[in-house]
């Protein structure tokens, strides 16, 4: 498996203090019109969440397009955007030589055999998540036309969580959006929110960093899209990889998750109704969406529910335990300018992942070389679903 997705194909690069970041998206139908102020919007909250360090006060992230978009609209070939630095000084920086403990540093150093830390911190950086963010942004208008909408936010910020009946699958999701874009860490609750802001605010008093965990909807999603037929396809297993693939990501649960091994068969299936819902009224209503969505590697139609655990960011104000590398004593961790808690830039680049993932796999299901021929075959493919139910009695 190279990588978790099939028919878009989506690389950055760009170091943290290199002149710009980069990303090439492929695969997007020709004739999307592209809304840049919605990506540059989403790159701004990237940028905010209660926590966060001094570089995000230095940058002005947007993005410069490059290829793939005449007058406003995609043309199917390969986009490519240009997110600028403004705090471009990488030949200038000094040579860490305590590696951080949690971060790339010292496993770097293994792996490129050399004390070069410098080299690996500007590309592990989650600057590079940028790239990510406006890729997604794309793909969230994208997914628009098809009508599946996407959403995350913060559920937990260190032991602080949202209540387990929020937000509730009724909700509007362009409300929770905004309910979101508006509050400090980006959940969708007021009293969580400033319940989270004491505990940023708490271990930024202690020198310390707090992580959390994000939480992503998919509302309304093709159903059947992904498949049970090879491995690496499984819807389950692409947006696992995707989610895993975040910086500070060290857990990933679908549904009820981990919980699930914990319950009987019986407290963990959704029993299937007779009645019609989801997007094109295709899907059966289900008793419970403890399965997030997701059955046997496709989507059933239910919202698409994913969670990752984020740790605390690594580089501590009161540095752990590391050694100098030129002489290989004992020695505190480096410190380099960073955030007390990054859980809501995660939760958008969380969103912007899943994204790509659900992007790509209907986009794959459905096919389409122009955003016209995408709707019409997403128009048969939801008649031929409804199709498959017996006409209602009488
Ligand atoms: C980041 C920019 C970086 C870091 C942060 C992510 O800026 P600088 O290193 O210049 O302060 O603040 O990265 C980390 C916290 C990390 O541990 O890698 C950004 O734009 O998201």
């Amino acid at each position: 498996m190279s990588e978790p997705l099939a028919r878009l194909s989506f690389r950055s690069a760009g170091e943290s203090h290199g002149p710009a970041v980069m990303v090439t998206l492929e695969g997007v139908p020709r004739g999307l019109e592209l809304d840049v102020a919605a990506i540059d919007a989403t790159l701004r909250l990237r940028q905010g969440g209660a926590g966060r360090g001094g570089r995000q006060r230095i940058e002005d992230d947007h993005v410069e397009i490059l290829a793939g978009v005449r007058q406003g609209r995609t043309i199917g070939s390969p986009l490519c955007f240009r997110i600028p630095n403004r705090d471009h000084k990488i030949d200038e920086l000094p040579e860490p030589v305590r590696p951080r403990p949690g971060h790339a540093d010292l496993a770097g150093c293994y792996h490129w055999l050399d004390h070069d830390i410098r080299s690996t911190l500007e590309r592990s950086s989650a600057r590079e998540t940028a790239a990510r963010v406006a890729a997604g942004a794309v793909c969230r208008q994208l997914l628009a036309v098809a009508g599946t909408a996407v959403l995350g936010y913060v559920r937990e910020c260190e032991t602080v969580s949202l209540p387990d009946d929020l937000p509730g699958e009724s909700a509007d999701i362009e409300a929770l959006r905004a309910q979101r874009d508006a509050s400090r860490l980006y959940t969708v609750d007021a009293a969580t929110d400033a319940a989270m802001l004491e505990r940023v605010q708490e271990a930024a008093k202690d020198r310390d960093t707090v992580g959390g965990i994000v939480e992503v909807v998919v509302r309304d999603p093709v159903p059947g899209i992904g498949t049970c037929v090879q491995w690496h396809e499984r819807l389950e297993a692409r947006l696992g990889a995707a989610l895993l693939s975040i910086p500070a990501i060290k857990g990933v649960e679908i549904g009820l998750g981990m919980a699930a091994g914990r319950r009987r068969g019986s407290a963990v299936h959704d029993s299937i109704l007779p009645a019609a819902t989801g997007l094109g009224g295709v899907a059966h209503g289900r008793g419970s969406n403890r399965a997030g969505g997701i059955e046997g590697g496709m989507t059933n139609g239910q919202a698409v529910v994913v969670r990752a655990a984020m740790k605390p960011i690594s580089t501590l104000r009161q540095p752990l335990a590391s050694v100098d590398l030129t002489t290989d004593a004992a020695a505190a961790a480096g410190y380099e300018r960073s955030d007390v808690c990054a859980v809501s830039a995660c939760a958008i680049v969380a969103e912007a992942m899943v994204a790509l993932v659900v992007a790509d796999a209907t986009l794959q299901r459905i096919g389409g070389e122009s955003v016209a021929e995408f709707e019409a075959r997403l128009q048969a493919f939801l008649a031929a679903a409804r199709a498959l139910r017996p006409p209602a009695e009488g």
